[in-house]
């Protein structure tokens, strides 16, 4: 399995490419009693937890999320303690210790749904790690969160000069942006969403030019997907480093040796596949 973030040879060797939240719902399905899972550890461990009886490996133990490790156990306790009647919500992007901490978890594919449910029920919401997306979806769903100082340094690097410019050069095309990205990027985009919601998108629009605010690797599936259309990086700088430590090497290595295995404490297991349970897929 690939997240859609993996580079192009290892897309091509996946027998699945998805988003987090695609790749887990392929995982609780699939018949195989092991899950090589190219992508960060964060998102191995997810599927581990979705699928507890699979033997998930990684072939790289070190690809790690910068964002997710943005927040520990400890600080999350910290920040919870200073709100005693909150409930807490993780993005997927947060460790199996963090989730084991949280109430609810959710990915950028189901982020509003899950942050307007839970509205309905809790007047306060601590939500983790990712400070960009808190303040998106804050915006959208008009709910003030606790937010942490997290952010994706990857999408970091994605400014509104960016967009200006190649809108400049190219009027026609819809831009297009994760939600990882800063408010000014998100404030100026035609459409804000998830790497499978730019995979949805893209496929039924009418339009034929498209300015893509995300890690930069998307690109092969968008095209794979869509090859009569047109799209631009909105910053070639935008490269996942952690992403590009998985090699088609690497797997065959993996393949071979049966590594690196993903394992949780039971206590851990229990408690983070409780946050992830809630979340529907
Ligand atoms: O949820 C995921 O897989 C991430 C991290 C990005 C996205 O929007 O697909
Ligand atoms: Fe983490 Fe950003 Fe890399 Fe995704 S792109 S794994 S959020 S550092």
């Amino acid at each position: 399995m690939a997240h859609n973030y993996q580079s192009p040879d290892v897309q091509e060797v996946a027998d699945v490419v998805g988003d987090s939240l695609g790749l887990r719902r392929e995982a609780v399905n699939v018949k195989a009693d092991i899950i090589v899972f190219c992508g960060v550890h964060f998102q191995a461990e997810t599927i581990k937890l979705s699928s507890p009886k699979k033997k998930v490996l990684l072939p790289d133990k070190n690809a790690r999320c910068p964002m997710a490790d943005m927040i520990r156990p400890d600080d999350l306790k910290a920040l919870q303690a200073r709100h005693p009647e909150a409930v807490t919500l993780c993005y997927v992007n947060s460790s199996a210790e963090t989730k084991a901490l949280c109430d609810y978890c959710c990915t950028s594919d189901n982020v509003l749904n899950i942050a307007r449910d839970m509205m309905t029920r809790h007047k306060e919401i601590i939500f983790v790690p990712d400070k960009h997306l808190a303040q998106y979806v804050s915006a959208q769903v008009r709910h003030h969160f606790i937010t942490w100082e997290g952010c994706c340094p990857v999408h970091d690097k994605i400014s509104l000069e960016n967009i200006v410019e190649l809108k400049n050069k190219h009027p026609r095309a819809r831009v297009i942006v994760h939600p990882e990205c800063k408010p000014s990027v998100t404030a100026v985009a035609d459409v804000v969403t998830s790497t499978e919601g730019m995979s949805r998108h893209v496929s039924t629009s009418g339009h034929r030019e498209f300015i893509i605010g995300t890690e930069t690797s998307i690109i092969h599936r968008l095209k794979k997907e869509n090859p009569d259309k047109i799209f631009y990086m909105a910053s070639e700088k935008a490269i996942c480093e952690d992403m590009k430590k998985i090699t088609p090497e690497k797997i065959l290595h993996s393949l071979e040796n049966l590594s690196y295995e993903i394992t949780l404490s039971p206590e851990i297991m229990e408690k983070a596949r409780r946050c992830i349970e809630e979340m529907p897929y």
